[in-house]
């Protein structure tokens, strides 16, 4: 028998920025990720665009329109056989809002998303495991703010 790898599952998150900030969300579920943050996002449906999957999760859960505008270079691994890929996103309409799996939204500086252990203590973001290395590669694709 052959033996084949199944290719990963991806999960694919958005980078909404503004104003030199980025947007995180705080995660209300499942359990052992309530209270966590993370770029918002979800799981491609079989079939289905990364770019039109992000778009439907950013509408689903956060009430916005947005626009996919560059793939963010890099995948992280996540739990069970699922992979993080991240998208700088415009935000085209709306006032984004925790609708669904998030209980709280914050625009996050820089140095707050990823501190650097220099300048005044800023307050950094519990981020997800895999959106912690995410984060950095998003901040390195936008330049300093
Ligand atoms: N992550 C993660 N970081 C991140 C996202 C959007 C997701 O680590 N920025 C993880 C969390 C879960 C898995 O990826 O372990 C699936 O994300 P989830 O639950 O947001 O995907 P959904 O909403 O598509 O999941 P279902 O509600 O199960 O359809």
């Amino acid at each position: 028998m052959t033996e084949r790898k199944t290719a990963a599952r991806v999960v694919v998150a958005g980078a909404v920025y503004g104003g030199g900030r980025l947007l995180a969300a705080r995660r209300s579920a499942p359990p052992e990720l309530a209270g966590r943050w993370e770029l918002p996002g979800g799981k491609v449906e079989p079939g289905e665009r990364e770019e039109d999957a992000l778009v439907r999760e950013l509408r689903e859960e956060l009430g916005i329109e947005t626009v996919p505008v560059a793939r963010v270079p890099g995948a992280w691994p996540l739990p069970r056989g699922h992979e993080l890929r991240v998208w700088t996103v415009r935000l085209v309409s709306g006032e984004p809002r925790p609708l669904q799996d998030h209980d709280a939204l914050r625009w996050v500086t820089a140095s707050e998303a990823a501190p650097d252990g220099q300048g005044p203590a800023p307050d950094p973001v519990d981020w997800l495991e895999a959106d912690r290395p995410a984060v950095r590669a998003v901040l390195a694709l936008l330049g300093p703010a």
